[in-house]
């Protein structure tokens, strides 16, 4: 992302429309952790350079998540003593570089299996506990830190109810354990056929919690129906109602509980869904600006959403 926020165009988008930056890759540990065990932030740098520089708040994403497992831990799974303190040693260093600096991190990403039983198995439970290694990540966390938001982050939160319910019993678990989360993220990667209502039963639940709720990473995709029929302008039309409803049930949340909102890219031709390598649509146009940075229905719905609470909230491109 960091190459992206160099061309001026991007660059001009993104600060007239956004208050608030996540890494889409350069905060992970596939991009920090050197097959050694070295430690390398000089895009994690670059990308803090940029949003100090234009005073841009930055959301740290994210320190744990099963979907990166470095060689370097890899090398000590079973070797419970030293896999504790590279872990331990990772979440100080990396938070610790940037103490002060960035004021909310997902700690935990997307612990909650992906059919929605139960807790996810991962390298990081296998040596430290299921529920251990989250509830360490988190200590450690506000440790290294204590003035930042700690949040825990999942995906299909609204799509699936089943997985929302694995998620907030996990979430009643941690919390009886007194693990220092601040906030629930959620993903929020959505798409036009979500059933009426999903998103407020959602948000309704999430915020049983009392904690600030961060729309993490938030899309709207065409779908991955295999025979889809309907025109684009159809799908475009539906992306727009779909937004509305959306953001007017994040906005009906109390204040207090709405932390941010995120989008996960800026440009339709960047986003992940496009070349996503588990299910790739070129078609797909999940984000606020095409592909030239044109404005389109679903920017004007979700903007006439927020109407008037603009200030109050951090929007970012991913
Ligand atoms: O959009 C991100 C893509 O650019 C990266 O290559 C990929 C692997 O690091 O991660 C994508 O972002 C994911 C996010 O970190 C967690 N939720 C799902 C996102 C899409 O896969």
């Amino acid at each position: 992302m960091s190459a992206k926020l160099a061309d001026p165009t991007t660059s001009t988008l993104l600060l007239k429309n956004f208050s608030q930056l996540t890494a889409e890759a350069e905060m992970k540990m596939a991009a920090i952790v050197a097959p050694d065990g070295r430690l390398r932030f000089s895009g994690a740098d670059a990308i803090m350079a940029y949003a100090q520089q234009n005073k841009l708040r930055v959301h740290g994403h994210a320190l744990v998540w099963h979907k990166h497992e470095p060689e370097a831990f890899l090398r000590l799974d079973g070797n419970k003593p030293a896999f504790t303190a590279m872990y331990d040693n990772y979440i100080r260093t990396v938070m610790g570089r940037y103490r002060g600096r960035i004021p909310s991190w997902d700690v935990v990403n997307e612990p909650v299996n992906g059919d929605g039983l139960g807790l996810r198995a991962t390298m990081w439970g296998r040596n430290l506990g299921d529920l251990g290694y989250i509830e360490r990540a988190f200590r450690i966390a506000r440790e290294t830190d204590p003035s930042a938001k700690l949040f825990i982050n999942e995906y299909d939160l609204e799509l699936k109810p089943e997985k929302r319910l694995a998620f907030m019993q996990m979430m009643e678990a941690l919390l009886k354990k007194g693990t220092p989360i601040d906030g629930i993220g959620t993903q929020s990667h959505i798409n036009i056929d979500m059933p009426k209502g999903a998103a407020k039963a959602a948000f309704k639940d999430l915020a049983s919690f009392g904690l600030p709720i961060h729309v993490s990473e938030l899309d709207i995709s065409f779908g991955h129906r295999r025979f889809d029929w309907r025109s684009v302008r159809t799908k475009r039309a539906l992306q727009a109602e779909q937004m509305t409803d959306f953001i007017q049930a994040f906005m009906a949340l109390p204040e207090k509980l709405r932390h941010a909102i995120t989008i996960w890219g800026l440009y339709d031709s960047d986003s992940f869904w496009r070349v996503n390598p588990e299910d790739p649509n070129p078609d797909d146009e999940p984000l606020l600006f095409d592909g030239a940075g044109r404005a389109k229905p679903v920017t004007a719905a979700f903007a006439n959403a927020l109407d008037g609470t603009k200030a109050a909230l951090h929007v970012d491109a991913g």
